[in-house]
């Protein structure tokens, strides 16, 4: 059985990397790597964290491995992400990404590893900033921030500058896609085509999937939502008290040290709030996160099929934590739900050159 870890990547890297350059033979029987990163979800969201969202196999990776109980992230997506690549507090002066950096991409495929990256990037589609030509052997998914789930070729809505977000595969532009699209199986489908011819190669592989969900525009499947309506009547205030008791139980908070953060200061009244709509609101998010799940366990799946579990070692995080933009008002289908209500404790501090977070929930 696998050892999987969750919640944390950074020191590995450099742990399996001494050389600058190996063959195929010398890189022979290092860990396979997989990176799998979720985009502004709140970290009580999820079964093993507390939350109420159906995680299966989450869970199980939480129970078969390791749950990280602190970890700081770079607020936003890009910089989040620019760090996790480079290992550098990014700083926004020439870009995010810049070719003074190296990338875990370019790091690793130079340790003899096979490389690839399913999903988001958002660090840039330039000669300098494609994941294509900064380390990832073979890349599919959206180059931009986040994209229609169902059909990335949809312009965003008027209130978020109507553009078309990019899209491809390798260096190539996507701008179709097949009626049954939707990202988060997308990209675990080609994360499952690079595992499993990875697999059958002498040398390692690093897979680094990012998915989009469950960033706006809020969609999901039907069958998805259907499941979680009626679930989040209790509203945000019963929520964030049911969840704070529940990781006390967990172990995840001490009481002693940690007590219930007021409420935010801009979160709505529940007694006043439509719940009907706020009860479908969060079953959507609810959805998106289920989804995942279902697709992490796809790839758990792939990993113990093609026989490379035991050497595989598996990492989940967030980007950041639950965003609290509301693109097009409160009652469009960019609002973000509930994310100020969750359990939050500290506040996320983003200033030109110097993010930080102090710890977004
Ligand atoms: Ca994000």
């Amino acid at each position: 059985m696998s050892k999987y870890l969750i919640y944390a990547f950074s020191v590995l890297v450099a742990a399996v990397v001494g050389e600058s350059q190996v063959d195929a033979d010398d890189a022979a029987g290092r860990p396979n790597i997989v990176l799998i990163m979720c985009d502004d979800m709140g970290w009580s969201d999820i079964g093993c964290y507390g939350g109420e969202v159906e995680t299966p196999n989450l869970d199980r990776m939480a129970a078969e491995g390791m749950r990280f109980t602190q970890f700081y992230n770079c607020a936003k997506c890009t910089t989040t992400r620019a760090s996790i690549v480079t290992g550098l507090h990014p700083r926004r002066k020439g870009g995010l990404l810049t070719r003074k950096m190296v990338t875990t991409g370019e790091v690793l495929a130079a340790a003899g590893y096979q490389t690839s990256l399913s999903g988001k990037w958002h660090l840039g589609s330039k000669d300098d900033t494609h994941p294509f030509l900064r380390g990832f052997g073979q890349y599919y998914g959206l180059l931009d921030g986040c994209c229609n789930f169902f059909d990335p070729s949809i312009p965003d809505p008027e209130y978020k500058g109507g553009r078309v977000r990019e899209f491809g595969r390798n260096d190539e532009r996507i701008t179709e896609f097949p009626s049954d699209f939707y990202t988060t199986d997308a990209f675990t489908n080609h994360a499952i085509e690079q595992i499993k011819t990875a697999a059958g190669n002498k040398q390692p592989f690093f897979a680094h999937v990012c998915y989009t969900a469950p960033h706006y525009p809020i969609q999901a499947k039907p069958q998805d939502i259907e499941k979680y309506i009626g679930r989040f009547k209790m509203g945000w205030e019963e929520m964030r008290q049911q969840r704070y008791e529940r990781q006390i139980e967990m172990g995840l908070i001490d009481p002693e040290t940690w007590s219930l953060s007021q409420h935010d200061s801009k979160a709505y009244d529940w007694k006043n709030a439509d719940h009907e709509f706020e009860d479908r609101r969060m079953a959507v998010y609810a959805a998106m996160i289920d989804s995942m799940d279902q697709n992490i366990g796809r790839l758990m799946q792939t990993l113990e099929e093609t026989g490379v579990d035991d050497n595989t070692v598996v990492f989940f995080l967030s980007d950041n934590g639950g965003c609290s933009e509301e693109p097009g008002g409160a009652r469009s289908c960019g609002a973000k739900p509930w994310s100020q209500k969750r359990l939050r404790r500290g506040r996320t501090v983003v200033g030109m050159g110097s993010e930080r977070a102090v710890q977004t929930l």
